[in-house]
């Protein structure tokens, strides 16, 4: 070959090259389909593990956004009155229903210790279930007791709390954990058991009976049964609850589902449980065909967006950065056993550890959010929080930690 002729083929060679590379690179405009070109793991993965590559066509990303509550009286926060754990809302006779966690007591908790018969070692022992209504969503009239604590020994007879609600045929059912024993005396055991009544105001009736069992010895639900959560899905009743596992020091919060055919049971647990391997306190709703799960606290996936196609085998479709604590949504299909879940756009959820340690307690709020499939709110889906300095600082280190990493930077400065 001649020398100009191969420095003519060496040029051109480059050019394709260049060309090919070029055309190798990531588009500007973010490609809704996965493209055909090789791609970094995190690229793969924006594609393969998420509902959408991008949260501003997630539908199952939002930003939360959180309102106080008007109409709820505490008692000047003195810790005497407590709401927390809120159950779904639920539209009924042209009103929204929510059923919660409710502690009057003559003192705030002052832990196992220093419980008795009257005074609650933790913020959810000695409460009652209560109930509140609503006409806009944003201010709420309690109207009393919906279950209250039965006699002694019957389930529930220590305290009766973190309700949730199931309208199955025309009537209305109430879940909650039966405590028999004092909070914290040896962890927080219960099992869960069930009220209900032809209407939401009541009167309920409860079973007096455990619905949701605690596991065999061994198993990881063995001690207790917390946060149950009824949907029908599929014609039946699917019923996810949470427990504590691996001991006290490492504990791990995992949630469970239990499937029944009536509301009173039998429940069947799910032989793949935990369903969840994470989370506290979940929200749950039908979403497209298949369950779409709020994991809010602890485990790896805290603070994610999940979603399953059976209500069993759940992935991460998302993280959030400001997920609400014990979410009670608002799913208007909660039980109609859709297989087209249209997701929520609010809810209630609650705050706790307020106030000084000898005051603790808790208060119920609103969020919103878009996890909708009818609704497109751009300003839902920006994930940006500027919170004040005060809101990091809060978590600061405590007084002898500071100081000793203090000495610990001074000593490493004199090592040479
Ligand atoms: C909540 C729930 C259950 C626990 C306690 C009250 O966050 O997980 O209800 O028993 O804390």
């Amino acid at each position: 070959m001649k020398p100009m002729f191969s420095v003519i083929l060496a040029g051109t060679t480059l050019l394709v090259a260049a060309a090919c590379a070029e055309e190798q690179h990531f588009p500007f405009n973010m490609p809704r389909e996965k493209p055909d070109m090789p791609l970094s793991a995190a690229m793969e993965r924006a594609y393969d593990a998420y509902s959408a590559p991008t949260y501003w066509w997630n539908e199952l990303f939002s930003k939360f956004r959180f309102t106080e509550l008007e109409g709820l009286d505490y008692h000047g926060g003195d810790g005497t009155i407590s709401r927390r754990d809120p159950s779904k809302v639920v539209k009924a006779n042209g009103k929204y229903y929510v059923w919660y966690t409710c502690r009057r007591t003559r003192t705030p908790p002052r832990g196992a210790e220093g419980g008795s018969d009257v005074i609650p070692s933790a913020d959810w022992d000695l409460a009652e279930i209560w109930y509140a209504t609503s006409e806009d969503g944003f201010t709420w009239k309690e109207q009393g007791v919906a279950v209250p604590r039965p006699p002694k020994p019957k389930v529930g007879w220590r305290s009766v709390s973190t309700p949730d609600v199931l309208v199955w045929k025309g009537k209305y059912y109430l879940y909650y954990q039966g405590f028999m024993e004092m909070s914290g005396k040896r962890g927080d055991d219960c099992p869960v058991t069930v009220s209900w009544a032809d209407s939401p105001d009541g009167p309920w009736t409860p079973c007096n009976e455990v619905v949701i069992p605690n596991g065999s010895e061994g198993a990881w639900d063995q001690f207790s049964i917390h946060d149950p959560y009824p949907l029908v899905y599929k014609g039946r009743i699917y019923l996810y609850y949470k427990s504590d596992f691996n001991g006290h020091y490492e504990m791990i919060r995992a949630t469970g589902l239990a499937v029944a055919d009536d509301p009173m049971g039998p429940f069947e647990k799910c032989p793949l449980n935990p369903v969840l391997n994470s989370s506290h306190e979940t929200g749950l709703f039908p979403f497209k065909g298949g369950i779409a799960a709020m994991s809010s606290r602890h485990g790896n996936e805290l603070s994610t967006m999940q979603w399953s196609p059976d209500g069993i085998n759940f992935q991460v479709a998302s993280h959030i950065t400001l997920i609400p604590l014990a979410p009670g949504p608002y799913v208007p299909d909660a039980f109609t056993g859709t297989d087209d879940g249209r997701g929520i756009t609010w809810g209630l959820c609650h705050f706790t550890d307020i106030g000084p340690r000898d005051k603790r307690y808790s208060v119920i709020a609103r969020f919103d959010c878009d996890l909708s499939l009818d609704k497109d709110d751009h300003w839902m889906k920006d994930p940006e929080h500027y919170w004040p300095p005060e809101f990091y600082y809060y978590t600061g280190l405590g007084a002898d930690a500071k100081e000793q990493l203090k000495q610990e930077a001074r000593q490493d400065l004199k090592k040479r």
